[in-house]
């Protein structure tokens, strides 16, 4: 299909091996309400609502076609500690929700997208499943060096802002 000036700009159906000038347009890599990350390839979304528990804000971004993310690497923990740092207001009382758990069997923390948690982002003596009631992952700033980090926190009665993350 192409646009036929001799036509006022019609549309004209031609053979497809015909030599001619073309239109392109960029594809968008995430929702409008998503932003892409070219060199982490990352399309994420900060929640301001802080009024979710870790299960009900997974619901949310699995309503929006992604999960809660997934920090399984150094150059994204580097990048959210910049973003989140312009994000917060009270940096300590600042947590989000990340998409990592022990729920299933504890001690061994599991990424949602199935992976096994094998970073070291974790917070000095952590993780420390305080009164057996912790087996899920926020991350937020724990030193005088704002320094982000991972800590289990429990699901059910804690809630708080999170962070989603297209499918992988
Ligand atoms: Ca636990
Ligand atoms: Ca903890």
């Amino acid at each position: 299909m192409y646009f036929d000036w001799d036509k006022s700009l019609m549309l004209n159906d031609d053979v497809c091996s015909k030599h001619l000038y073309y239109i392109c347009q960029e594809v968008p890599r995430c929702r409008p309400d998503y932003t892409y990350v070219e060199d982490l390839d990352l399309c994420y979304k900060i929640h301001h609502e802080s009024s979710y528990n870790w299960e009900q804000a997974r619901t949310v971004c699995e309503s929006e076609g992604s999960d809660l993310i997934v920090v399984d690497n150094l150059p994204l923990l580097l990048f959210l500690n910049r973003t989140l740092d312009n994000d917060v207001i009270y940096k300590n009382d600042e947590k989000y929700w990340i998409g990592a758990t022990d729920k299933v069997q504890e001690g061994k923390f599991i990424w949602v997208n199935g992976q096994q948690v094998e970073n070291n982002f974790w917070h000095p003596q952590e993780p420390n499943d305080a009164n057996h009631n912790e087996d899920c992952v926020a991350i937020w700033w724990y030193d005088a060096e704002r320094q982000l980090g991972m800590n289990d926190v429990p699901c059910e009665t804690y809630t708080m802002k999170f962070l989603c993350q297209m499918k992988w």
